[in-house]
């Protein structure tokens, strides 16, 4: 039966990404579909091709595919080589049961045996790759609050039996304070037959970030590997990490993540030169290399590819390295914000991201967080960005909280805690800027820093803005004069320099201030389109039915009930750069 499920929606809580998962029939090369390429330039992220060794000798031995899991001990259980498994539907409503404990097919994964076999989805290059003998070691560190218990164990034994000895040093489980019974004793009891895996237990929730703070503090491996609890990973998925790391250990590599059906634990190959991007307001997706950009650089399925941020959860890094970086934010809280903040400060402080095709790992992408947040979830994970976008993102900060995150900015509301060590972390460290980052690494980001500049031009009067002498006033329209010229920012503001405009308390004035981006009345709607068309500039803090205006004879500024069709209330700027 074909197993075929194409253009599946991947949405990962409040990341909505479209990762393109195709059947893992290895005779059907073109199962995987083709994603829509976007028109973009790369041209400054110059993909290092280079499988090229820095001086070093090249690599002397094949990957090692290793796969006890080869001749299954059950040839025919559920689930068994990543096959689909289908449940009676007399069964359904104990799966609807038993779905929330994981939000994926909790009662099926526990018929699927915890050491199965699944398809090796390498490219064919991969096993023939050469890798060397003296790689440094790993420490594999699982975090985990409530994760389903065969989930949990087929994670473990995947790493186990899938990764060669000499270089697994440990795996790590830090347990981040979970409730479920089965956690602690049970789970004690099953890992004791395995030299190798270490239990440490967090006596409080600290959240996915410290927990892997704590689980690296004790690691003994060269290399850190992170993974997230409900994971397989797939045949010689380790080896060509740790060679990328060998290389340069400025190198960050993230395996393939592909996915493990949530609804019928299949395990599904995704389409290839997928790169992990970022939206604003800092939202994490996945985004194909356009066809040009592969041309141009020769690539082929099998060459690391270059990613402006990670997905988060599934990486390798020279354990030395991750400490000189700071290693993550310990004030972030709970889940999200974290990927972007190693992403950014990875580039912009000498290291790199990448992608390494020949390693593969599955991942169950759920639809909802199975386990609970402390604090509210969306306030938890906007202030973990907003701590990112202070520290990391310069100028381009305004992009960020102009995104629908304007009320991060009122400090009143949102305590996003002290950023000192964080910022003096990115002075030692003499990290580039957000601007070089954007210009080098993800050049095809659309990021302008206003939304529309240039000349305020009122259609009933026919003149433009002029700012002299602290007061604003009409003249005839011309480009060459500095007075002239105005910014609408993502604050929305509309300002020259740090005068902004504004509306005389919550009357019918209007007033110039000093620009504050804390201050709501500051704030204008305008609907910035790329058309022609003058609109509204609409005092919010007013009310949303309140414009400016200005008098017929262009010699006075008001607010006004806003009218459709007065062409006093209609303005234009010269340039649009974002809607
Ligand atoms: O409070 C917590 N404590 C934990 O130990 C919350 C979570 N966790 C554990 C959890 O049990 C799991 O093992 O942390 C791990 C990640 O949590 P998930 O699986 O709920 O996260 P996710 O897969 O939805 O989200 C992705 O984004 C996160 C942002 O903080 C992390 O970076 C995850 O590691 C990351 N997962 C991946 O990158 C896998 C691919 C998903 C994509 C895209
Ligand atoms: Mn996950």
């Amino acid at each position: 039966p074909s197993i075929i499920e194409a253009d599946k929606n991947v949405v990962s809580n409040n990341k909505t990404e479209e990762k393109h998962v195709s059947a893992t029939t290895k005779s059907d090369p073109n199962a995987a579909k083709e994603t829509p390429k976007p028109a973009i330039k790369l041209q400054a992220a110059e993909h290092s091709k280079d499988n090229s060794t820095a001086g070093r000798k090249p690599g002397v031995h094949k990957v090692i595919s290793l796969d006890v899991t080869d001749t299954p001990r059950d040839a025919n259980a559920v689930g068994q080589f990543g096959q689909a498994a289908l449940v009676a539907s007399s069964e359904d409503a104990e799966v609807r049961k038993r779905w929330d404990e994981g939000h994926f097919n909790v009662y099926l994964s526990e018929k699927i045996p915890v050491d199965r076999a699944i398809p090796d989805t390498r490219p064919e290059m991969c096993a023939q790759n050469l890798v060397h003998d003296d790689l440094p070691s790993t420490s594999v560190i699982f975090c985990f609050v409530d994760e389903v218990w065969s989930t949990l164990l087929r994670s473990v034994h995947s790493v186990l039996n899938r990764s060669p000895p000499h270089l697994l040093k440990e795996i790590i489980l830090v347990d981040d304070f979970s409730t479920k019974d089965i956690l602690k004793e049970p789970l004690d009891k099953y890992m004791s037959k395995f030299p190798k895996v270490r239990i440490i237990r967090l006596k409080e929730r600290e959240g996915l970030i410290r927990a892997r703070l704590a689980g690296a503090a004790v690691a003994k491996g060269e290399v850190l590997t992170f993974l997230d609890s409900h994971v397989e990973c797939n045949v010689g998925w380790l080896e060509p990490l740790l060679e990328r790391i060998y290389q340069d250990r400025k190198k960050v590599p993230c395996p393939v993540i592909e996915v493990i059906s949530d609804k019928d634990m299949s395990y599904m190959l995704v389409d290839n030169f997928q790169r992990g991007i970022f939206k604003w307001p800092l939202v994490f997706g996945w985004s194909a290399l356009p066809d040009e950009y592969i041309k141009k650089h020769n690539m082929t399925i099998s060459d690391p590819i270059r990613c402006p941020v990670m997905a988060g959860g599934l990486f390798s890094i020279d354990k030395k390295y991750f400490y000189e970086l700071g290693a993550y934010d310990p004030g972030l809280d709970v889940w999200g914000g974290e990927n972007m903040e190693i992403s950014f400060k990875i580039w912009m402080c000498g290291g790199e991201i990448e992608i390494i095709p020949c390693s593969r790992v599955g991942h169950i992408f759920r639809g909802q967080n199975p386990y609970k947040f402390p604090k509210d979830r969306q306030k938890t994970v906007e202030r973990n960005l907003a701590r990112v976008a202070e520290v990391w993102l310069d100028e381009y900060k305004d992009l960020f909280y102009g995104h629908g995150y304007h009320h991060l900015l009122d400090k009143k509301v949102t305590d996003i805690g002290n950023l000192t060590e964080q910022i003096e972390l990115r002075k030692r460290l003499k990290c580039n800027s957000f601007k070089w980052y954007l210009e080098n690494v993800y050049p095809d980001m659309n990021a302008p820093l206003v939304k529309a500049e240039g000349l305020i031009f009122n259609r009933g009067v026919r003149k433009c803005l002029a700012l002299q002498k602290d007061r604003l006033l009409f003249e005839t329209c011309d480009l060459s004069k500095q007075s002239q010229h105005f910014n609408y920012t993502w604050m929305r503001h509309v300002r020259q320099q740090d005068i902004c405009f504004a509306p005389q308390g919550k009357g019918n004035g209007f007033a110039l201030q000093l620009c504050d981006n804390t201050k709501a009345e500051l704030r204008w709607f305008h609907k910035s389109s790329n058309s022609a068309l003058a609109e509204h500039l609409i005092a919010e803090y007013v009310s949303h039915h309140m414009c400016l205006e200005a008098g017929a004879q262009g010699d006075t500024l008001r607010i006004g009930p806003c009218e459709p069709s007065n062409a006093f209330q209609k303005w234009q700027f010269t340039h649009y750069h974002a809607q």
